[in-house]
């Protein structure tokens, strides 16, 4: 069986996707038979060109064509043009893989995995940080109990790309098509990755905060309002009484895509830092310090299908193994995490960092 492909989006994260679309069948031939069959977007030429260099077979400016057409949608277009697109394909029994933040609003969430609840087929959020190899291994360990009873928590998302006051408006400053700024753009991923890690958030304590209130628009004289957070922190407690804090940034000077996760507990702690995503450093019982392991051997998890040890991997890598988890799901009509239910979970939380941003109180989750 082939499974047809239709992709919406082309820009960043429609090349990303691609490459690991591409990269599927030399890697892993145990993958299902794919074809990326067609590209969706708004501007014909543009589209056309995106075509040709990402390897589609066709183009189609209008979604609703293609939604009930392939055996998977994928929805990488801006966090506002997640949830209609991706519900009517749902409702058309048509696979879904929708990047993250699931959707700009709770509400958008919430409609969203109900969609996905009365469908038959996969509905992934793409938070491709679950699949870096060094976080499987960090899940292996924690599941077998190496690190103890886990006392702390904290994850921090830092970027540096809008220190310049003069760095250009994008939707990614807009409330509308964004839905919020570094809060949901980075702190989903860390929100994903922690509860994935150590168990749900039950509440939280959260503060947001805008630096620059207007950025020019590229190519004109006019500037825009900026709409959303540039910052947040968040205080947690976890399942169990972990103790957690999160944060994240778009104006940590110095720092391009620093995503760091530390986790500690009764027998033992680890340590994960993006950039330096082939390591993990920990510290098991015995232990005086903290040792760094490469995690590139070939009984490592998805290393059998790369290179020889030591040959490290890249972030492009972790996009081939969701694909390659995501795909097989649909072939085999299973079930794949992380879910829309993931993603609404992930939402939840980025929810209540703003309402109790705006109520300056500690938020309960249900
Ligand atoms: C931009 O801030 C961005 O590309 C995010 O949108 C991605 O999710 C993250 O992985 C890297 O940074």
């Amino acid at each position: 069986m082939t499974l047809e492909v239709g992709v919406l989006g082309y820009r960043f994260m429609g090349k990303a996707h691609a490459n690991a679309l591409a990269r599927l069948p030399m890697f892993f031939p145990d993958a299902p038979d794919i074809e990326r069959s067609v590209l969706v977007g708004r501007d014909e030429a543009a589209l056309s060109d995106a075509a040709d260099q990402l390897g589609f077979e066709e183009i189609s400016t209008d979604w609703r064509e293609v939604v009930d057409e392939v055996d998977a949608f994928y929805n990488l277009g801006p966090n506002h043009v997640h949830p209609e697109p991706s519900i009517a394909a749902l409702e058309a029994g048509t696979a879904v893989f929708c990047e993250k933040p699931l959707a700009p609003t709770l509400e958008g969430a919430e409609s969203m995995a109900e969609a996905a609840r009365d469908a038959d087929v996969p509905a992934g959020c793409a938070f491709n940080y679950r699949f870096v190899p060094a976080i499987q291994y960090a899940n292996e360990l924690i599941e077998a109990g190496e690190l103890g009873e886990i006392r702390h928590v904290r994850g921090r998302y830092l970027q540096d790309w809008l220190v310049d006051p003069d760095a250009p408006w994008s939707w990614r400053n807009d409330e509308e098509m964004a839905g919020s700024g570094a809060l949901g753009d980075l702190g989903a991923h860390t929100v994903d990755l922690l509860q994935f890690l150590v168990g749900d958030i039950t509440r939280l304590s959260g503060h947001l905060r805008t630096f620059v209130d207007e950025r020019p628009v590229e190519g004109s004289d006019e500037t825009r309002p900026v709409t959303v957070d540039d910052a947040y922190s968040a205080q947690a407690e976890f399942e169990g009484g972990v103790m957690g804090t999160l944060e994240a940034t778009r104006y940590a000077t110095g720092h391009k895509n620093d995503h760091t996760i530390e986790i500690e507990g009764s027998a033992g702690s680890l340590r994960f830092s993006l950039e330096r995503l082939n390591e993990l450093e920990v510290c098991l019982e015995g232990n005086r310090g903290y040792e760094t392991v490469l995690v590139t051997d070939e009984d490592d998890p998805y290393l059998e299908h790369w290179w020889p040890p030591g040959h490290v991997l890249g972030w492009e890598h972790t996009f081939v193994h969701e694909n390659y988890e995501f795909l097989s799901a649909v072939e085999a009509g299973g079930e794949y995490e992380p879910s829309f239910e993931d993603g609404l979970s992930a939402q939840r939380v980025l929810a209540a960092i703003q309402d109790s941003d705006e109520r300056g109180e500690w938020v309960d989750l249900e």
